[in-house]
């Protein structure tokens, strides 16, 4: 099995406060309630994901994680809260947008929708903007658990207006984890690292 560790190292809520470091970062969104948490743990094993995606203030923020060498996992904000305020959600849409089409380490964007609920307008443009600029992106259809086997292909053919293969996966009885966890080692290990410049990254001071 692939192994994918993963450490919290710092938040950002703007651009220009990410880590200045020359790791290869996989970039990870998604609705809220489609399962990242749940996710993240079952691909890197660590509890600790969870947790910090329920700190208050943590949830509006980018979450850096270490991932092993020369890789970070980036925890995006959950959007389509039903409760969080118009002005808050534009701004955390902005912030996503900046990441997205301007994040220099970014090699990848990896989309979490409800296998079955299928992808929506937010995850269309998510996608397109990340592909503008030649980052990949995986679709990983969550809870699969939940479909009955004859609702497996429906729920594939829901992600060809996007003409995308989703994997199939499951936090609860593990499908498909392991080849995500692998595509995602692969991706930092085909990746152009970023300038080296870049390495005398320190934890900003506020
Ligand atoms: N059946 C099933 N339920 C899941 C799965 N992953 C998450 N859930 C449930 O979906 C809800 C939201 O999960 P969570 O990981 O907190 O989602 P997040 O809001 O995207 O971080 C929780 O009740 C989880 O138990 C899965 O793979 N299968
Ligand atoms: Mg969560």
């Amino acid at each position: 099995m692939a192994k994918l560790t993963a450490q919290f190292e710092t938040s950002a809520f703007a651009l220009d406060r990410c880590p200045r470091w020359n790791r290869v970062e996989v970039a990870i969104a998604g609705r809220s309630n489609v399962g990242k948490s749940s996710l993240l743990n079952a691909l890197t094993g660590v509890k600790r994901l969870a947790r910090t995606s329920g700190t208050p203030g943590r949830t509006q923020s980018l979450n850096f994680f270490v991932a092993g060498a020369g890789l970070a996992l980036v925890d995006l904000p959950g959007y389509g809260y039903a409760r969080v305020p118009e002005k808050i959600a534009r701004e955390i849409a902005a912030m996503m947008t900046d990441y997205l089409s301007a994040r220099e380490n970014l090699a990848a964007l990896v989309l979490l929708v409800d296998s079955r609920r299928g992808p929506e307008a937010e995850e269309a443009r998510l996608a397109a903007t990340a592909r503008a600029r030649g980052v990949e992106v995986i679709f990983a259809a969550t809870k699969c658990d939940k479909l009955k086997r004859s609702e497996r292909a429906a729920a594939l053919a829901r992600f060809g207006a996007l003409e995308a293969a989703p994997l199939l996966c499951s936090a609860t009885s593990g499908e498909g984890i392991d080849d995500l966890r692998r595509r995602i080692l692969r991706i930092a290990h085909d990746s152009h690292r970023p300038s080296p410049g870049f390495a005398e990254y320190r934890t900003p001071s506020r």
